[in-house]
């Protein structure tokens, strides 16, 4: 089992769950956000990042985070958990509710530093996803790759499926990183490279 080093997190509060753009807190200096097909992975990387087990609520049924949830972290951070994309079952009225949430929010964060987009080792990127990541890029957003579920795969089959993504991916400052929220994996590096220098800045 991998140990996190999530040192540079030194304390998080829960703040609110925001369900329209008026609810948005206001801006703190440094503002991340979490966002992935529903049931990647998000509110549990939230949590190994936390250090804690359960801050963040995990569900087995997929679609569940239908909120933008903000975090505090170290009294000057905003990590937001935001609603996961592509559940099959969700009505078209609550997709595109979600999409003008979404896309509202990432458009008018100024604080807002960037998104770690988290993906599933073993589906690979798909249309929503690269979607997800050229959307970001396009508002000048940065996007952080993170595959995680890592440990539900042997290394030869997460060799073959990290050189198949990466042949989609487009240039990016740092990354791709291969994490498992479950066994905390490739969490401390991840921690080291994106998220410690932005809560020191
Ligand atoms: N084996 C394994 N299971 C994981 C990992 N990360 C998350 N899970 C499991 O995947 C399921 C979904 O996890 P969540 O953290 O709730 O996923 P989410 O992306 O927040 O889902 P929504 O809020 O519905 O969008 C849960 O059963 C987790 O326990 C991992 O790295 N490895
Ligand atoms: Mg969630």
């Amino acid at each position: 089992m991998g140990k996190a080093n999530t040192s540079c997190i030194k304390n998080v509060e829960f703040v609110k769950s925001v369900f329209s753009l008026k609810e948005l807190p206001s801006e703190l200096p440094v503002e991340i956000a979490f966002a992935g097909r529903s049931n990647v992975g998000k509110s549990s990387l939230l949590n190994a990042i936390f250090g804690r087990r359960k801050y963040v609520k995990v569900s087995s049924r997929p679609g569940f985070t239908q909120s933008l949830n903000f975090f505090l972290v170290n009294g000057r951070a905003h990590f937001v958990d935001l609603p996961g994309y592509g559940y099959a079952k969700a009505p078209k009225k609550a997709v595109e509710r979600w999409q003008r949430l979404i896309e509202g929010y990432l458009t008018t964060r100024r604080c807002l530093k960037g998104v770690v987009c988290i993906f599933d080792i073993r589906r690979g990127l798909g249309e929503l996803d690269m979607g997800l990541i050229n959307y970001l890029q396009s508002i000048k957003v940065t996007p952080w790759v993170v595959f995680n579920k890592a440990d539900k795969l042997s290394a030869n089959k997460l060799k073959t499926n990290l050189e198949r993504a990466l042949l989609l991916l487009p240039h990016l400052d740092a990354g791709p990183f291969v994490v498992s929220a479950k066994t905390k994996r490739g969490i401390a590096e991840f921690m080291e490279v994106v998220i410690c220098p932005l809560l020191s800045d």
